[in-house]
C-alpha cells in the first residue's frame, strides 16, 4: 500500500562533516549493544500498526526511534532498505469492527490513513515497502506450504498451528523461561488452552473462515493469516534472509519476535531471520502502558489538532531515551515545546562554532540512539553565548533537520 511522504533532507551537515559514525544498537538477543551496521546496505523491518484506532504517543515513540536509526544510517552514507507492514486483518480489529458496527476494512482503512498523516506531521521518514497483510496473503501462503513441506505444521480442526517444537532455536530471540513465556502468552494473541494443541504455546498460522468473519480462497482453504506468520512473510519476501534489524516496542519480543524469527528458521535452517532483534521501550498514561485495550491513550492526531505543533510532540519523544519505559505527562510535553521555541530563537539569533555540537548530535546517535545526549548537545549551543560565527546557525538546522528530523 502507499506510505506517505518523504520528510525534505537538507544533507548540509554530511557535505560539510562527511559520514556519521556507524550506528549501534542494543540487539535482545546478544544482551549486547553492538554495531548493527554492514558494510554496504542497510536491511530493517520495523512492525507496523494494527489500524483498529488512532496513532498514540505510545506508537509514535517507537517509530520516532527506529526514524532515528534510520536518519542515523543515511547520515553515515548508507542507503536504507526500509519494510513496514500493517496488521491489516485480526482479531482486535475484527473485534473493535464488530463492537462499533463498522466495516473492518473501512477502519482498518480510515486509521492507516490517520496513521499516515500522523507519520508525516512527525517528520517520519516512510518506508520503502508498506504492506498490509491482505495484500500479503498470496506470500503467506507461500510460506505455511513451505512450513507444511517441512512437517511444521499441524491441524486443529480445521486451523493450522506451528508446533515450536520444530524449532531448535526457540527462545533465542527473547531468552526467556518456558515460564515467563506462559505468563505472557496469553495477554499478548495467544492461545494456550485451545484444545487439541500439541504445546500450549504452538501459534496460529491459518485460520479457517467462521461465520460472519472475512476470508480469502487459497491453497490453505478459504481464511485468514495468523499474526507472527504474517511478518515472516512480509519481511522475507522484501528484505531477503538475514536481513539486519527487526524492530519493534518490547511487547513485541515475546511472543511475535521469537515466533516469526522460529517461522523463519524452520523454512530455511540454514539462514537467520534477521541479525539483531531491536525493541523500543512501552510509554505508559496515569500509570499503564498506554494501549488501544486499556483505552488510556493520548493520541498523536488529538494533540495536532489542538494546534500542538508536531516538532514539539517530536522534541517531547526525543527527550525520553528510547530503551527505557517511560510516562507521558503534560510537563513531557511542555519540555518539547519549550525546547523547540528556545532552538527556533536561538537558531535565528546564530551563535558560535557549531561543529563540536553536530559531531556531539551524531555520537550520541550513533551510541545506541542516545536523542536526549543528543538535545543535551544542541541545547549547550543554543546557551553557549559568544561571537555568532557566519555558518554555525546553518550547521545548527542541518544536524536538528537531518539526524533529529525537527525543522527549525
Ligand atoms: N501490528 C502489530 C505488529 S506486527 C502491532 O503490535 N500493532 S500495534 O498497533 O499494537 O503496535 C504498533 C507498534 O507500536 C508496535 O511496534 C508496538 O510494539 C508499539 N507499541 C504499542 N504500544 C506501545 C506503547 N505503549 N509504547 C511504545 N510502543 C508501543
Ligand atoms: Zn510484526
Amino acid at each position: 500500500m502507499r506510505a506517505w511522504s518523504r520528510p525534505v533532507r537538507t544533507e548540509h551537515a554530511r557535505s560539510v562533516l562527511g559520514d556519521a559514525p556507524s550506528l549501534t544498537l542494543y540487539d535482545d538477543r546478544s544482551g549486547t549493544v553492538r554495531d548493527v551496521t554492514p558494510a554496504g546496505d542497510v536491511r530493517l523491518y520495523v512492525c507496523g500498526i494494527t489500524p483498529y484506532d488512532a496513532t498514540h504517543i505510545g506508537h509514535a515513540a517507537t517509530y520516532v526511534a527506529f526514524d532515528l536509526a534510520v536518519r542515523a544510517w543515511t547520515e553515515a552514507g548508507h542507503r536504507v532498505h526500509y519494510v513496514q507492514n500493517v496488521t491489516d486483518v485480526d482479531d482486535p480489529l475484527l473485534q473493535r469492527a464488530a463492537e462499533t458496527g463498522e466495516d473492518w476494512a473501512a477502519l482498518a482503512e480510515r486509521e492507516t490513513e490517520l496513521f499516515r498523516t500522523d507519520m508525516e506531521a512527525l517528520a517520519v521518514v516512510p518506508p520503502d515497502h508498506f504492506v498490509g497483510a491482505v495484500e500479503a496473503i498470496p506470500i503467506i501462503v507461500d510460506l505455511v506450504e513451505e512450513l507444511g513441506r517441512r512437517e511444521a505444521t499441524y491441524r486443529v480442526d480445521d486451523d493450522l498451528y506451528f508446533p515450536i517444537a520444530a524449532d531448535p532455536q526457540f527462545g533465542s530471540v527473547s531468552r526467556l523461561g518456558r515460564e515467563e513465556m506462559l505468563a505472557l502468552f496469553p495477554g499478548r494473541g495467544g492461545d494456550p488452552d485451545r484444545a487439541g494443541k500439541r504445546d500450549p504455546l504452538d501459534p496460529l498460522l491459518w485460520r479457517r473462515q467462521r461465520e460472519g468473519e472475512p476470508a480469502w480462497p487459497t491453497a490453505l482453504g478459504p481464511g485468514r493469516p495468523g499474526w507472527h506468520v504474517e511478518c515472516t512473510a512480509i519481511a522475507r519476501h522484501y528484505l531477503g534472509a538475514a536481513f539486519d534489524v527487526q524492530g519493534g516496542g518490547s511487547d513485541l519480543s515475546f511472543p511475535h519476535h521469537e515466533m516469526s524469527a522460529s517461522h523463519a528458521h524452520v523454512a530455511d535452517p540454514a539462514v537467520e531471520f534477521a541479525k539483531a532483534y531491536v525493541h523500543a521501550g512501552m510509554v505508559g498514561y496515569r500509570g499503564e502502558k498506554m494501549s488501544k485495550s486499556l483505552g488510556n491513550l493520548v493520541l498523536v492526531s488529538a494533540l495536532r489538532a489542538d494546534d500542538v505543533d508536531p516538532r514539539a510532540i517530536r522534541l517531547a519523544l526525543l527527550g525520553q531515551y528510547y530503551r527505557a519505559d517511560w510516562e507521558w505527562t503534560d510537563e513531557v510535553l511542555d519540555t518539547g515545546l519549550k525546547r523547540l521555541s528556545r532552538w527556533s530563537e536561538a537558531v535565528k539569533r546564530g551563535g558560535p562554532d557549531a561543529g563540536s555540537c553536530a559531531l556531539d548530535v551524531r555520537a550520541a546517535l550513533a551510541d545506541d540512539l542516545d536523542a536526549p545526549r543528543a538535545l543535551a548537545a544542541v541545547d549547550a549551543w543554543t546557551e553557549s553565548g559568544g561571537h555568532v560565527i557566519e555558518g554555525a546557525a546553518d550547521l545548527v538546522r542541518a544536524v536538528v533537520a537531518d539526524s533529529l528530523g525537527v525543522s527549525l
